[in-house]
């Protein structure tokens, strides 16, 4: 059996909303081990580098304001299948889109504001993970 690891964010909106403890409820009762967890900021700099595959996109702004205006959960998780059945609990970008259950149906505003990121490959997970976290933070 492959164990293999994703990467998640609690993005500003949802910790503002105060969803930190029933999103990670979830996420431990969906079968994910937590491997590294942290609450941090992220600097413009970071934002911009995190999401520089959109650079060109027109929401590109928006989203490195977004997610810099206050504080961020992350983490890591493993599980069997981790980048895909984690895909599948968050839901669709956009909350309107996502099914019944999913974590952004739960607790996502709008597109822009979608409560919780998840990588989208094994390669991303394993960089946007490096990007929050040393080898020495990993458990
Ligand atoms: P994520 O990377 O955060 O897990 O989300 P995703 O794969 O479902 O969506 P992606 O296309 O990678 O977009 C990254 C984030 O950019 C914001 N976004 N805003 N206003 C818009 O049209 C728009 N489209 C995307 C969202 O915060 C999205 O999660
Ligand atoms: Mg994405």
């Amino acid at each position: 059996m492959r164990t293999d690891r994703t990467f998640t964010m609690l993005k500003p909106d949802a910790v503002e909303k105060g969803h930190i403890g029933a999103i990670l409820e979830k996420i431990n009762a969906s079968g994910f081990r937590i491997v590294a967890m942290k609450l941090t900021h992220m600097t413009t700099q970071d934002a911009q580098a995190f999401y520089a595959v959109h650079s060109e996109r027109p929401f590109y702004g928006e989203l490195v304001e977004y997610m810099t205006r206050g504080p961020i959960v992350a983490a890591i998780l493993e599980k069997e299948n981790a980048v895909e059945d984690f895909r599948t609990l968050i839901g669709a970008t956009n909350p309107a889109d996502a099914a019944e259950g999913t974590i952004r149906k739960l607790y996502a505003a709008s597109i822009g504001e979608n409560a919780v990121h998840g990588s989208d490959s094994d390669e991303n997970a394993a960089i946007e993970g490096a990007f929050h976290f040393a080898g020495r933070d990993m458990f």
